[in-house]
C-alpha cells in the first residue's frame, strides 16, 4: 500500500527533467535525454506523451499521456518487468485522482486507490471479478483497513459489509433476502468467531444471539 500512497507526480517530475537535461553532467545528460522523450500531436502541435525514467537506471519506465499542458494519465512500470503496475489518473486541475494499480501483477489494473487529504489511501474500489466494474470498497484511516463493502451477487447494491481493528476482521454482515439491509452478523475476536447475530427487527437491531461454544480444553 506505501507505494500508492507515494504519488508520482510524473508530469512536474518531467519538467524537472527536462530543465536538468541542460544543466546535468554529461552521463546524467544523455540518460535524460535518452529516457525524456516528448510525443507531439502532427496536425495540433500539442504535447501527447512524454516518457520518463523515474528510478534512474537509464530505462523509461514512466509513460505519461499529455493534452498539451493537461496531464490525462501516466502508465508506470515500476519494477521495470514490461508490464504497467501503476495507473494515475489526473483531473482537470492536473491533480492526481486515482491509481490504480494490479492486485495479480499481469499488467491489468483491477483496484484504485483515492488518497485522503492527508496524502494517504482513504478509500479503494476494486473489481474482484477483474472485468473493470466495481464490486468491492474498503475504506482506510491511517494506512489500517477499517470497513468494507461488497456487491457479491452483481446487482449493484452492497450485500456484505465488514468492519476490521488493528487490519483484523472484526465483523461482517450480510444481506440475505437482498433488499439491502443486513440479516447476519459476526463476530470475531482474535481470529476466532464469538457471536452470530440475526433477524434484525425494523430499525435493524438483531434480536437473535448466538455465541458458539467454545472450543473443549485440550
Ligand atoms: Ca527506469
Ligand atoms: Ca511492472
Ligand atoms: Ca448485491
Ligand atoms: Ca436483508
Amino acid at each position: 500500500m506505501a507505494r500508492i500512497v507515494r504519488a508520482v507526480k510524473a508530469a512536474a517530475m518531467v519538467v524537472l527533467a527536462l530543465l536538468l537535461v541542460s544543466c546535468a553532467p554529461d552521463t546524467e545528460k544523455e540518460r535524460l535525454k535518452a529516457t525524456t522523450k516528448a510525443t507531439y500531436d502532427k496536425k495540433t502541435g500539442k504535447l501527447t506523451q512524454l516518457t520518463y525514467d523515474n528510478n534512474k537506471d537509464g530505462k523509461i519506465d514512466t509513460w505519461t499521456y499529455m493534452d498539451g499542458t493537461r496531464i490525462l494519465r501516466a502508465e508506470v512500470d515500476t519494477n521495470e518487468d514490461g508490464k504497467i503496475d501503476r495507473w494515475e489518473i489526473y483531473g482537470a486541475d492536473n491533480q492526481l485522482q486515482k491509481v490504480g494499480f494490479s492486485r495479480a501483477d499481469d499488467g491489468k489494473a483491477d483496484a484504485w486507490a483515492f488518497q485522503g487529504a492527508d496524502g494517504k489511501v482513504e478509500r479503494v474500489e476494486m473489481s474482484t471479478r477483474r472485468d473493470g466494474k466495481v464490486d468491492r470498497w474498503e475504506w482506510y484511516s491511517g494506512d489500517a483497513l477499517t470497513r468494507a463493502e461488497e456487491d457479491t451477487n452483481e446487482d449493484g447494491k452492497p450485500d456484505k459489509w465488514e468492519t476490521y481493528r488493528s487490519d483484523a476482521l472484526e465483523t461482517v454482515a450480510f444481506d440475505e433476502n437482498n433488499d439491502g439491509r443486513p440479516d447476519r452478523r459476526l463476530t470475531y475476536s482474535a481470529g476466532a468467531l464469538k457471536m452470530i447475530e440475526s433477524a434484525p427487527n425494523s430499525s435493524g437491531t438483531y434480536t437473535k444471539k448466538v455465541t458458539p461454544a467454545s472450543s473443549p480444553e485440550p
